[in-house]
């Protein structure tokens, strides 16, 4: 292929523009000339938006201290890895930290441009990619957190997850092919009963369902089948996302799938969408909207087409039939003997430190093997009973706990003002300072979800928190101040729904009482004191 990609025939928004003169993956090739050149010398379009081609995103917060956004498919790596993402982030210093994001992920600051040529050497070596993991590509790929640990899972994800990055991304070395979509692209693989990966908000996602009865019907394969038969495989999902703009769960594509077939339907899809998807207006370019030009029925007839091979209706029910679990604590594995533990790290924000900490008691205590959660938390399993005596007194422990506060072990935060320029407010300090304040205050009987987000793009999911706070400016005495529109009944696992904004506009400084009521009136929060008297 060449660096000229096709013209889009609508007329060209400045993203399409420069993605026409020059494909965002062919920065690839040209990172040793970049880092000799420096941040400030290097095209703009090239420094402000190509470089995401590869995973690497300047930031004019911070300028010419980069972040850089990994791939870890089905948020699992090894220890050997974690150290590598420590030593890149350590020699930064005080700019240096990593974040845990909402999708399963790793994102790294500080980074200089000039260091990029011996962190991608770095990477290579112990098999990482950053690779089209921003702008018009596919993102970070989920799956269940516990896969392959839970006795009670329908499906293992994590070879499909990998399957999937793998044909995407030409196995981490980047892919033409797929390297100029309309616009990001969110794919989820679901393999427990709860929905862990957040299904409804992905563009694509795969919910567990059996196909059974006694069939007319034609198996993925290609057999047909005249015996009663349940077969594993997945309902599939089209369509979630959040904007600015807008916000929709997934739509049903009215489909059904074995594991198998998930590869070819990703491909078929993405197709669809690449070839087809709007792109005059980048608000109205995610699949969404061309879902709701050509109606459902066109869409899939379109997929089909590109399959080469009918599709087969959707399971009249998935498997989705449980509360989400969040994983913080310690857990029996289907393994006879060991177990995994879920540590709660505060809104996902690690240094270097502390990443070299988790890749030891990985090793010492586990198999070397480190997973996150869409919560921005660790999971590190195949821990045997003996050493989980050990483990138990560890004072990583201290840090990250294994039992932490009712708000604290479910707030989530995008990254907000301190690294994000489309911030509105700083999130995840505040976010935390706030919920020690309403902790101390106040008893609870159940974790209550408070999500954080720095402005209307959604990337702290706020639709899918039991209280979901959004960045906004409000006004207090006449001036312009910091503020949050809050939402509120977002459900997530079975009956998975997003919630909508309640309140508009209150400032952050008054957040507290307000919030304070809320869990109050909501969600059975007692005042200390109150609680107290009545126990
Ligand atoms: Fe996001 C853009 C951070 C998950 C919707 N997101 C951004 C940028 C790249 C903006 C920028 O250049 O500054 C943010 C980088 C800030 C930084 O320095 O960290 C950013 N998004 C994040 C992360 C790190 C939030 C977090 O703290 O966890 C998440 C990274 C995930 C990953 O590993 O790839 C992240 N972003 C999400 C999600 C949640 C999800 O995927 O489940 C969403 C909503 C779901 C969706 O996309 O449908 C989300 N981010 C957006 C949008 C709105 C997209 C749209 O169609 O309009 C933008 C803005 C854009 O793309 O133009 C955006
Ligand atoms: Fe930045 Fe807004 Fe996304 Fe937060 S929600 S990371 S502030 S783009």
């Amino acid at each position: 292929m060449t660096d000229t990609v096709t013209t889009p025939k609508a007329s060209l928004n400045k993203f399409e523009k420069f993605k026409a003169e020059k494909d965002g993956l062919a920065i690839k090739s040209e990172i040793e000339k970049i880092a000799s050149l420096g941040w400030e010398a290097m095209d703009a379009t090239d420094r402000d938006h190509r470089l995401k081609w590869v995973g690497v995103f300047f930031r004019p917060v911070t300028p010419g201290k980069f972040m850089m956004r990994m791939r870890m498919p089905n948020g699992i790596l090894t220890s050997d890895q974690m150290r590598v993402l420590a030593e890149v982030v350590q020699r930064y210093g005080d700019d240096g930290n990593a974040d845990i994001t909402t999708r399963q992920n790793i994102q790294l600051r500080g980074i200089r441009i000039e260091d990029l040529p011996h962190i991608f050497n770095k990477f290579h070596a112990v098999g990482l990619t950053s690779v089209q993991s921003g702008m018009d590509n596919i993102r970070n790929i989920t799956g269940d957190p516990i896969a392959g640990l839970d006795a009670d899972e329908l499906y293992d994800t994590r070879e499909l997850v990998q399957q999937i990055q793998d044909m995407l991304t030409n196995k981490g070395e980047g892919n033409r092919e797929f390297s100029n979509l309309p616009r990001k692209f969110n794919i989820a693989i679901a393999g427990g009963r709860d929905n862990s990966v957040h299904a409804e908000i992905n563009d694509l996602a795969f919910v567990p369902a059996f196909k059974e009865g006694i069939g007319d019907w034609v198996l993925g394969n290609g057999e047909e089948s005249s015996t009663y038969q349940k077969v594993f495989g997945f309902n599939v999902l089209v369509g979630g996302f959040f904007s600015a703009k807008r916000c929709e769960a997934a739509i049903p594509l009215n489909a059904w799938v074995t594991p198998e077939e998930v590869l070819p339907l990703c491909r078929a899809i993405l197709e669809v969408y690449r070839d087809n998807g709007l792109r005059a207006n980048r608000l109205k370019s995610r699949l969404m909207w061309l879902i709701d030009e050509w109606g459902i029925d066109k869409f899939r007839a379109e997929v089909e087409q590109r399959l080469g091979k009918s599709l087969l209706p959707a399971a009249p029910k998935d498997e989705i039939d449980w509360e989400k679990r969040d994983h913080i604590g310690v857990y029996k594995q289907k393994q006879e003997g060991l177990n995994y533990v879920g540590l709660h790290i505060p809104v996902g924000r690690l240094y270097a430190e502390d990443m070299f900490e988790l890749a030891r008691i990985a090793d010492v205590y586990g198999s070397g093997e480190i997973r996150m959660t869409v919560e921005q938390n660790i999971i590190i399993p195949n821990i045997t009973d003996s050493r989980l005596r050990t483990l138990l007194t560890d004072p990583l422990l201290e840090r990250f706990s294994l039992d932490p506060g009712a708000l604290t072990r479910s707030l989530v935060s995008c990254t907000g003002a301190q690294f994000c320029n489309f911030a509105l407010i700083e999130t995840k300090n505040r976010a935390l300072e706030m919920i020690k304040g309403l902790e101390a205050e106040l008893t609870f009987t159940r974790p209550v979800r408070i999500h954080w987000t720095g402005c209307p793009n959604s990337c702290g999911q706020p639709q899918v928190a039991d209280i979901g706070l959004m960045g906004t400016k409000a006004r207090k005495n006449g001036k312009a101040v910091e503020g949050v529109d809050i939402y509120m009944g977002g459900k997530v696992g079975k009956d998975a729904h997003l919630g909508s904004c309640v309140q508009k506009g209150i400032p952050c400084e008054d957040l507290h009482l307000v919030l304070r009521d809320l869990l109050i009136t909501n969600f059975g929060a007692k005042p200390r004191q109150e609680a107290l008297v009545t126990s």
